[in-house]
């Protein structure tokens, strides 16, 4: 068993129960030139997120924990994005193109994981249509199927994808771990705010810890 410097209190884990989760970090959304600056963001705050996640990539790797990667992008014919999704806002994004191929199309440059923290062989990569990690995909299967019982989460943005993963982690009974630094938002006052609900009320849906004190436990 390990242990997890974290807020609310600190959390014991066993790593072999314990999955790293990276939520999003593709190109279209941490890079300058992708769907995130074409609606206006600072890509400069995610990508201040990538160091400290290969870092904490780096350490579960060497401890042989389960690493998965999602992505959030649609089919080419956009068969499964919902026309609520595709036309919010009232501009229309997904699926035009942009400067890294067709916007948050599978399989076009701009929808991949950027290269500092690229898969490797044998860690699952969900492809997801929605915000949420487990809606519409496998990844439940795979986690109940490695007796999945803690998941680190890092990734893009704290208040959508990351948030929406967590709830939707939580009320399946994971316990979720966020680790603040390996987390960003376009919004700083989303980062702050999005960290304090996770861990409010004695973790009413999860833990705040970071990369060094995820490290640390690892040991
Ligand atoms: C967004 C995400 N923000 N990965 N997606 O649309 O958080």
């Amino acid at each position: 068993m390990a242990s997890i410097k974290a807020e609310p209190f600190d959390l014991d884990f066993d790593p072999k129960t314990t999955a790293l989760v990276i939520i999003d970090m593709q190109r279209d959304f941490v890079l300058p030139g992708g769907f995130g600056e074409k609606l206006g963001n600072d890509t400069s705050l995610l990508l201040a997120a990538v160091e400290p996640t290969q870092r904490v990539l780096a350490k579960a790797r060497a401890a042989g924990l389960l690493v998965i990667h999602t992505r959030e992008g649609h089919r080419p014919d956009l068969s499964d994005c919902p026309p609520a999704k595709l036309t919010r806002g009232g501009q229309t994004f997904i699926g035009t193109t942009g400067p890294m191929g067709r916007i948050l199309v599978r399989g076009e440059p701009g929808h991949d994981i950027i290269h500092q923290l690229y898969p490797v062989a044998g860690e699952p990569v969900i492809d997801k249509p929605g915000k949420g990690s487990f809606h519409a995909t496998d990844l439940h299967q795979i986690l109940l199927d490695r007796g999945i019982r803690t998941l680190v989460v890092c990734g893009v943005t704290l208040e959508v994808c990351v948030h929406t993963t967590v709830r939707e982690a939580n009320d399946r009974g994971y316990e979720c771990v966020v680790l603040a630094d390996c987390v960003a938002s376009y919004f700083p006052e989303f980062q702050r705010i999005g960290l304090e609900m996770i861990k409010a009320q004695g973790g009413i849906f999860g833990w705040v810890s970071d990369a060094d004190r995820f490290i640390a436990a690892i040991g």
